[in-house]
C-alpha cells in the first residue's frame, strides 16, 4: 500500500540537511583534539566518587580526518523521555555517519525508549527505513518511554542483549534525566570492561538541557516555533473581539526557556517567569495580585482583554508550594505503596497530619482539584508531572476571586472572561523547523564520529549555532561535567543539572525591559507558521533566546 504522506512531507524527505564543514568534508573518521581534565558543576568530590570511570574526561573537538580507521561498528540508539522535534534526523545523521564510516557498520534501534534495551526489542536500520523519517517530527521511528535505567541488573542486561546483538556503542538520546541514565550506563560498562560505548543526545522542546558547550537541546527551537504562532493566532483574536483573557499554560516541566521565547516572540500582555517568582519568593497571592492589577490597568482604559503566558512548571517555584513538593515527595516515596490503597479523602488527611504547619496551610488553600493533581503519581525520575496540574485555570479563579473583592468595594468596573489554553503536546512532533532538521542531523553525524574516535560517557555537542550551519563546531562533552546531587525519590542522587532561566542574562533582561508596556500598550506580534521553504533569512531563523544568548 502506498504511504499516506502530505505533500509537504513528499517536498521535505528532499531537504539535505546542512553540516559542519569538519563533518560534511571529511565524514569518515576524524581527529579529535582533546582539552584538560574537566569537573563536575558541583559536587565533586561525590561526583567523582560516584564515577570514577567517566570521570574528568577532557572535551573533545573535531578538527580534521583521522588516518586511523575506525573500528567496526554496530550501534544500537534508543529514544527517551518526551518526542520533541528533530529525533528522526538524529538517527538518520547517526546511521548516515556510520555508513560513512564504514558501509558495513550497522545501526539498530531499541524500541520504546529505555526498556528496548533491556526487553531486547529492536529493529535494525536500512537505507529505506532511514528515508522514510527524514527530516519528519515524531519519535514513532522506534518509539519512545521514561523507563529509568540505574539497577546494576538492569545495566547486566544491556550488556547481555548488547553482547548477544554485537552491538558495541549506544546512543541515547534524551533530556536531563535520560543523559543522567547514559552517564551510569557508560560508567557501569567501562568498570566491567564491556566493550560498549555510550554517547548522549541533547534532546528537549524544555530547553533546559544546556551548557556553556551545549548551546540549546533540539526540539526547543521547532516546538516554541508552533507554540508561538499559536501564541500569536489567539493575541490576533483577543485583539479582534475584545471580549477575553486568554491564560495560556505553556510547557515546560522546570525551567521557563519556553515562555520566555515565545514571550520574546511575541509581546504578550503578560508573561510569568517561574525563576524571578522564586528569586523574589513570590507567593501565589502576589502572583494573582500583579496579574489582577494589570487586568485593572487595562480595563481602566477600556480593555478587558489580553494574553497572558504561564509556565507550566510554575506551581514548584512558588516558595510555599515548592516547600510542600518537597515533603510530598519525600512523604510519597516513604509511603508509596500504603499511599495507593488509600481512598482521596484518606490519602488528604493522611498527608495533611505529616507534613509540616506551613506546608499543610499552603495545602489547605488550593481547590480540591490541585490537591489530587500534587497527589499523582510521580514520573519514573521522581518529577511531579506538571503537565497535569491546571495552573492556568487556578489562576484564572484566583484572579477572578480578588477582581470580585475589588468590584464589590467599586475599584474595578470591567469584565474578566477568561479562556484557558494548554500548550504543549502540539508543538512536540512537529516536523523540524530548518534549523532543528540540520542541528539533530548534525549531532547524529557527530554521535556517529564520537563512537568511531572510541570516546564513552560523553554528550554529543554542536556548537557556534547562530553562525552558518558549515561554521559549527563539532565535538563532544563528558557527561560527568554536568552532573551535580540533587534530591529525587527522598535521597540524594546524581543528576544532570537543569538548567534555568537565569535572569542576569540577555533573554530574561531583555524580556524585562520590554514587559510594563507590553500591559499597557497592544505590542502583539504575531510570528506566524513556521516556513520550510523561502528565504533563508525566515527560514533558518533560530531562537531569539540564542541569539541573545550567543550574538
Ligand atoms: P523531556 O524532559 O523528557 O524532554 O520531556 C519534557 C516534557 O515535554 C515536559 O515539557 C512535560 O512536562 C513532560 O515532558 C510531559 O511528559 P509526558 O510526555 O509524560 O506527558
Amino acid at each position: 500500500m502506498e504511504k499516506n504522506i502530505s505533500p509537504l512531507q513528499k517536498a521535505r524527505a528532499d531537504y539535505k540537511p546542512k553540516l559542519p564543514k569538519v563533518l560534511a568534508q571529511f565524514g569518515s573518521n576524524l581527529k579529535a583534539s582533546v582539552g584538560g581534565p574537566t569537573e563536575s558543576v558541583a559536587d565533586q568530590l561525590q561526583v567523582k566518587a560516584l564515577f570514577p570511570n567517566t570521570y574528568g574526561l577532557p572535551v573533545v573537538t573535531f578538527d580534521g580526518p583521522s588516518a586511523d580507521k575506525a573500528p567496526s561498528i554496530k550501534a544500537g540508539v534508543i529514544l527517551s523521555g518526551g518526542q520533541a522535534p528533530g529525533g528522526h534526523n538524529v538517527i538518520a545523521g547517526l546511521y548516515d555517519g556510520l555508513k560513512k564510516m564504514d558501509p558495513q557498520n550497522e545501526l539498530y534501534g531499541f524500541k520504546g525508549g529505555p526498556s528496548g534495551l533491556t526487553e531486547n526489542k529492536y529493529v535494525k536500520f536500512t537505507d529505506s527505513f532511514i528515508d522514510e523519517y527524514r527530516n519528519t517530527g515524531g519519535f514513532d521511528i522506534i518509539g519512545s518511554g521514561r523507563t529509568k535505567l540505574e539497577k546494576e541488573e538492569q545495566f547486566d542486561t544491556v550488556i547481555a542483549n548488547c553482547k548477544a546483538l554485537g552491538v558495541n556503542a549506544i546512543v541515547i538520546i534524551g533530556g536531563d534525566d535520560s543523559n543522567t541514565n547514559a552517564c551510569m550506563l557508560a560508567e557501569y560498562l567501562l568498570k566491567k570492561k564491556a566493550g560498549i560505548q555510550v554517547i548522549g543526545c541533547p534532546k528537549t522542546i524544555d530547553g533546559d538541557l544546556k551548557n556553556e558547550w551545549i548551546e540549546t537541546s533540539f526540539g526547543f527551537d521547532t516546538a516554541t516555533k508552533v507554540y508561538s504562532e499559536i501564541i500569536g493566532n489567539i493575541q490576533r483574536d483577543a485583539n479582534s473581539a475584545k471580549k477575553y483573557w486568554h491564560f495560556i499554560k505553556l510547557m515546560g516541566r522546570s525551567a521557563s526557556h519556553i515562555g520566555l521565547e515565545c514571550a520574546l516572540k511575541t509581546q504578550p500582555t503578560y508573561a510569568i517567569i517561574s525563576e524571578e517568582v522564586a528569586e523574589k519568593k513570590m507567593t501565589l497571592r502576589q502572583i494573582v495580585t500583579d496579574i489582577a492589577k494589570a487586568v485593572k490597568t487595562r480595563s481602566d482604559a477600556g480593555k478587558d482583554f489580553g494574553v497572558v503566558l504561564v509556565p507550566e512548571g510554575l506551581i514548584e517555584f512558588v516558595p510555599e508550594v515548592k516547600n510542600l513538593i518537597d515533603e510530598l515527595n519525600d512523604l510519597l516515596a516513604a509511603n508509596s505503596e500504603y499511599f495507593d490503597r488509600l481512598s482521596d479523602d484518606d490519602k488528604m488527611q493522611f498527608v495533611g497530619s505529616k507534613i509540616s504547619a506551613e506546608s499543610a496551610l499552603a495545602f489547605s488553600g488550593m481547590p480540591a482539584s490541585i490537591k489530587m493533581q500534587l497527589l499523582m503519581d510521580r514520573d519514573p525520575h521522581g518529577n511531579v508531572q506538571v503537565s497535569r496540574i491546571e495552573t492556568e485555570r487556578l489562576l484564572i479563579d484566583m484572579v477572578g476571586d480578588i477582581l470580585r473583592i475589588w468590584k464589590a468595594k467599586g475599584e474595578y468596573k470591567g469584565s474578566f472572561s477568561c479562556q484557558n489554553h494548554f500548550l504543549g503536546y502540539e508543538g512536540r512532533c512537529a516536523a523540524p523547523s530548518n534549523f532543528d532538521a540540520d542541528y539533530c542531523y548534525s549531532l547524529g553525524y557527530t554521535a556517529s564520529a564520537l563512537i568511531g574516535a572510541g570516546m564513552s560517557g560523553y554528550i554529543s555537542s554542536v556548537r557556534y549555532l547562530t553562525k552558518s550551519a558549515d561554521k559549527w563546531v563539532a565535538g563532544g562533552i563528558p557527561l560527568t561535567m554536568m552532573m551535580n546531587l540533587e534530591r529525587r525519590h527522598g535521597k540524594d542522587k546524581p543528576v544532570i543539572r537543569k538548567a534555568l532561566v537565569e535572569l542576569d542574562k540577555k533573554p530574561f533582561l531583555t524580556f524585562a525591559s520590554k514587559r510594563a508596556d507590553w500591559i499597557i500598550e497592544d505590542a502583539f506580534q504575531y510570528p506566524g507558521p513556521i516556513q520550510y521553504f523561502g528565504p533563508s533569512e525566515v527560514c533558518d531563523l533560530t531562537t531569539v533566546t540564542l541569539e541573545l544568548e550567543h550574538n
